[in-house]
Formats: C-alpha cells, structure tokens, sequence
C-alpha cells in the first residue's frame, strides 16, 4: 500500500487557536480521510512551535513559567482539535526532548556538510516575526507585520542559503509540482532568482529555545527549529525503533501552508534538507486566508473568530462543510455569519437534508421500510439512465477535483447530483404514481434510483462531513462503515434491494437564520471575554507577583464620554465616543444592561488607552472602559472620582 505524509504547520503558541488555524486543520484532515478511501497508508501529523523571544515575553506577561505557559496552549489545540473531530495520527511539540535531539540532528550533518559559519549580525530585528529587518518598509518597519524594529547586534550562526540559489531554481523547473499553487510557485521563484542572503540561525538575547551543540549561549532560531518538526514527529533523531517510521514515510508528500509562510516551507526548508543530504518533500500547497471585515484573521489584528461558537450552532460537519465549500482552495474568501448560514440552510438543510428524509420515507411508507427492486425492463425510462449519468460523471468529477486539492469544485459536483436526484422526483412523482397500483414497478425504480443517487453521495462526502455521510449511510440500512468504501470502486448501481432502511431524525434539522447568527455571535463573544478576562494559564493560586515596569506598561487615563449609543442588534453593548483631552476616541462597551446612554454623557471614566484596537461587531473599539465586576453575573460599575479630575490624567 503506498504511503501519503501530510502536515500542517505547527501552530504558534502565542495565539489560541481560531478558525484560521481550524481551517488548515480542517484541510488536512478531510484529505487524510479521502487519500484513505483512495488506498493509501495516510498519515497525518500536526503540532505546536512553542520555542522563541515571543513566547518567552508573552510567558512573562502572564506570570508564569514558559513551560506551564506552552503546555497549556498545546493542550488547548489538542482539545479543539478533539471537538472538531479532526483526526491527526501524530501530534509534535516543538519542546518535546525528541525533537530537540532531531535538531541537533539535522543541524551537525548540515555543520559536517560546511554550511554553516560564524558572523556578526548588526541591523533591525522584528521581534514580534522574529525576523531581520533585512527589506524594511519605506518607513524602516518590518516588511511583514508593519511594526518597527528593534536594533540589535548579535554573534550568530549563519547557514549558507546563498550556496543554494541554483540548486533550488532547478528544483523548481524540474518539479513543477513542488509549490503549488502556480502563483505561488513564480512568487517563490522570483525571490530565488533576486538573490538569498545567508541566515542566521541562532540566537543569543534569549535562551526559550534549543540550545546549538559545542555554542554556549546560542539557541536555535525558531524556523530551523520548528520546520524539522516535520520530521522529528515521525521519529528522524530516534535512535530507537522510532527511526523506521521515518525510513518509510519521508520525504512528506505535502506540506500544507498558509500562503504567508510560503517561503520558510519552500526556500528555507529546502535548502536546509538539501545541506543535510536529505530528500525533499513532494509538494507545498499554500492556501489562502480567512478575512474578516476584509482583513486577515488574525490574533494581532484582534479580528478573530472561533471555531467553537460556529460549531456549537451548525455542527463539526456544518463548519467542515462551509470551510471547504466556501473558499476555493488557495485564494482567499470572506468570513461571515450570514454566509455559514445560508450554507447551512440551503445546501444542507434544504438540498440534501430533504432529499434523505423524503426518499426514506416514501420507502418506508410504499415499500414498508426496505429499498425496492430497481426495473430492468419496461418500466425504465430514460429519466433512470441520465440519473445513473449524472452520478457516474459526479464520481468522475469529485476525484479528480480532490485529487488536485479543489474542494470546492468537488462539493459542487456532489451537488449536482443531489440537483439532479430532487429534479427527478419532482418530474417523476412518486407520490403519483403511488395511487396507481399498476405502476408500482416504476415506482420501485425511481425510489431505488433516489435511494442509489443517496448511496453516492454519502460515499463521496465522507471525507468532509464524516459524521452526516456515516448517519445517512446507516439510515440507508448500511451495516457496514462508510469510511471503508473504496472510492476507486465506486459506481452506479450496486445497492442492494430488500435493504431495511432506518429512518431517523434529519441529518441537518433547519435553523432559523437571525436567532442561530445572534447565537454564534454571543457565543463567540463569551469565548472572547473568557479569553481576555481568564488572560491565559494562570491558576488563581499561582499568580505571581508583577514588576513596577510590567505595570507601567498599562496606559490608565480619564476621559470624558462625549457621545453613547446602543449597538443595534445586543443587549449589552454602547458605542461610546471619549474625549482623552488630545484626542477623542471610539470605545465599544459591555455596559449597556446597566448604564442607559443618555445616563453616561459628560460622565468621567478611566479607559485604558494602549490596548491593542479590536472590533466588536464590526464597530472598531479603541481602548476599554474600566468597571469593577460585582457579584455572580459580573455587573459592571464604572470607576468614578470623588474630586475632581483633569481629562488625559494618568493613573498610576
Ligand atoms: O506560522 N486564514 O504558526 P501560526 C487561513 N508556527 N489560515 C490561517 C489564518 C487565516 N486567517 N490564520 C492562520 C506559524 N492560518 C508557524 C508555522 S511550521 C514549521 C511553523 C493558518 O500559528 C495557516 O495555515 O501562525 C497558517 O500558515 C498557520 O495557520 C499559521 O499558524
């Protein structure tokens, strides 16, 4: 049986995970399961990069160890991963002591092979990338994130990337499957083709890393650390028995990326493998982003949404479903409640889920619950045969979409049979024909047509909503796993007759569309609060103690409330305008259910005016209201002042 290696990327601790990260995941969990139903040995490896100079910060802020700080994230990806059912075969972290002992690996062959060197690095560093600063933008801020840098100067390890130039160009022509997809493909090309400075690889300003071999001082910078997590996973740096795994699955067959970290996975990564004499993984494929309100999910614009909330409302396969249905694989697509609804109610409830439940139960009322005898003779019409067609062209058409990664396009072809199988019964009417006992072989056959069209369908949509097409394979009297259905295999007509079939509840009950967004939205708006109000892993006993300079970083000022109004749609939320005496500002508030707006003009309050801007609702909140939170539920009661106060005071 041949073998097929996938990954994601290892996610970063420094942020929870969001649908950004779910959708990878997602990704690589729906192709695990197709290759599977195509004959292959899959295996599917995920993790988290949990070493490097932010994580050390972001540790710190919290008051805590690193270690308790990424067990805790780690632990928070492997949970939301269970919920979602995705079903990863290896899971690594990056502070695993297995994986150190692959770096170590990897890096003395590359040293052995004469890659790498000692240099001075003197020059702007991006901590918030960790990154040099080696193309800043026109203002001289990191061309990535957009923040300024910081200047350091370091005596660091460099790897020779720039003896790698050619090599990689005529990786690139000779496999043209390498990067993918094509517009990737010539970005990372270009790059190559204007030149690769050499790199370091190590660092020195902080130790939350893996220390080099025979460098006192130095650790490894993370990106050479976390992209050998591919294969420490499957045990390369084993000495064991591990080390056979590794033997049968490298080199990777794909590498799922975002498309912002493209280059580390098709520049970087080869050449480091190159250098140790290892062979290259077969394909990159970069998708697209997520964007909400337009922009890049993401936790530093502070415009995430969960995965959680949307799941809790349409289900694990109703957020797998949109997720592959919505975005065509390698662009990006535009987030919104609206949209997963209308997926929801229309393709799932509407299409497919009335397609299952009105077939079953014609069956189960003409045919006392088991599939009917298809006719071969005169009661076929041509009607059957362009049925059977469609499905034989869907099945066609599905695997060679997923074959090349189009999911979108496969989803489509899925739904052209289910198109096709209601256009059928509405042309056909069974429910007609059932009142003329004369007709009861044709009424056989279009009900076991119906019930066939069903059978293909739930095949094929196993691999991105394994729970519906388990539920309407069972419903159809299926004892069998749906899962073990060889796609290779699959054709028209092999449902058996006298088949009991079990109706059941609908596999997608319809949602009222207004309630089941509000729904979503407060859901996500708890998760958020509890993200920002339990601030990370910190048990109430084991709080310590802050420095006078970790305080001061918290910028406290008064401001006067010019302007408030509810946020159309929520109970809780006013939109305020404050006056900070420099510059009056947007500020989005849970205060509504306590304080009327009319009640807070001309009122003083403490806001806290260095907090990252987030949207809320799509209304930008820049800065927050500070309240003391009383009893059980969290009432809040604004700060006031006894004496007067100046707008723009500090506190301190
Ligand atoms: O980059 N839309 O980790 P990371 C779609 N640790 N996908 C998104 C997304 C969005 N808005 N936001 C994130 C790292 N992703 C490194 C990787 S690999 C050796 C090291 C997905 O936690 C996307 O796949 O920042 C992206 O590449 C990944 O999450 C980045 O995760």
């Amino acid at each position: 049986m041949a073998k097929f290696y996938l990954t994601t990327p290892i996610y970063y601790v420094n942020a929870r995970p969001h649908l950004g990260h779910a959708y990878t995941t997602v990704v690589a969990d729906t192709i695990t399961r197709y290759k599977r139903m195509r004959g292959f040995d899959v295996v599917f490896l995920t993790g988290t990069d949990e070493h490097g100079e932010k994580v050390a910060r972001s540790a710190r802020l919290a008051g805590v160890e690193p270690q308790a700080f990424v067990d805790d994230v780690a632990a928070a990806y492997q949970r939301q991963w269970k919920k979602l059912g995705l079903d990863y075969d290896r899971f690594i972290r990056t502070t695993e002591p297995r994986h150190a002992e692959a770096v170590k690996k990897i890096y003395r062959a590359v040293k052995k092979a004469g890659y790498i060197y000692k240099s001075k690095y003197q020059g702007p560093y991006c901590v918030s990338c960790e990154l040099y600063v080696t193309d800043p933008t026109p203002e001289g801020n990191c061309p990535t994130c957009g923040r300024a840098p910081e200047q350091i100067e370091e005596e660091n390890y460099f790897f020779k990337l720039s003896a790698f130039e050619k090599k990689l160009l005529a990786h690139y022509e000779k496999h043209p499957e390498f990067v993918q997809p094509e517009t990737r493909r010539n970005e990372v090309v270009s790059f190559v083709k204007g030149g690769l400075r050499d790199l370091s690889i190590s660092r020195t300003r902080f130790d939350w890393g893996i220390p080099m071999p025979d460098a006192k001082g130095h650790v490894f910078y993370v990106w050479f650390d976390a992209l050998t997590s591919y294969m420490s996973g499957i045990g390369y740096g084993d000495t064991g028995p591990g080390a056979s795994e590794f033997e049968r699955l490298w080199p990777a067959d794909l590498h799922l990326v975002g498309k912002e970290i493209v280059r580390f996975h098709a520049v970087y990564w080869p050449a480091f493998l190159l250098a140790a004499g290892l062979p290259l993984p077969k394909t990159i494929y970069a998708h697209g982003w997520w964007l909400f309100e337009a922009e890049k999910m993401s936790k530093t614009r502070g415009n995430v949404v969960r995965a959680d909330p949307i799941q809790r409302v349409v289900g694990a396969d109703g957020l797998r479903y949109f997720l592959l249905r919505e975005m065509v694989f390698g662009q990006d697509g535009n987030f919104s409640y609206g949209a997963v609804l209308t997926r929801y109610n229309s393709d799932l409830a509407n299409d497919l889920g009335n397609l299952v439940s009105r077939t079953l139960a014609m069956i189960e009322r003409y045919f006392k619950g088991e599939t009917p005898y298809p006719s071969a003779g005169a009661d076929r019409s041509p009607e059957d045969r362009d049925v059977a067609d469609v499905a034989e062209k869907t099945i066609t058409g599905f695997l060679d979409a997923f074959d090349r990664y189009e999911f979108s396009r496969g989803l489509e072809a899925v739904w052209g049979l289910v198109a096709a199988i209601n256009k059928y019964l509405v042309e056909t009417e069974p429910w007609v024909l059932a009142e003329d006992e004369t007709r009861r072989a044709r009424l056989g056959t279009v009900l076991w047509t119906a019930a066939e069209g069903l059978r293909i369908i739930a095949a094929l949509l196993v691999p991105v909503m394994p729970a519906a097409a388990e539920q309407i394979w069972q419903q159809l009297g299926f004892d069998s796993d749906v899962a073990a259905t060889r796609l290779d295999s699959l054709c028209w007509g092999q449902l058996s007759t006298g088949q009991r079939i079990r109706r059941a509840d609908a596999v997608f009950p319809r949602l009222e569309r207004e309630p089941a967004i509000e729904q979503m939205r407060a859901l996500e708006e708890e998760a958020a609060g509890a993200a920002t109000t339990q601030g990370g892993p910190v048990a109430e006993e084991e709080k310590t103690w802050i420095t006078i300079d970790e305080f001061a970083k918290v910028e406290l000022r008064v401001a006067e409330v010019r302007t408030a109004e509810r946020v159309p749609g929520t109970n809780k939320l006013l939109k305020l305008s404050v006056d900070l005496g420099s510059e009056v500002r947007q500020v989005v508030a849970g205060i509504a259910e306590v304080y009327a707006p009319e009640t807070l003009i001309g009122r003083k309050v403490v806001i806290v005016t260095n907090l990252q801007p987030r949207k809320i609702r799509g209304l930008e909140s820049n800065g927050m209201i500070v309240a003391a939170s009383v009893g059980d539920h969290g009432r809040p009661v604004l700060v006031t002042f006894t004496e007067d106060v100046p707008v723009g005071a500090r506190l301190k």
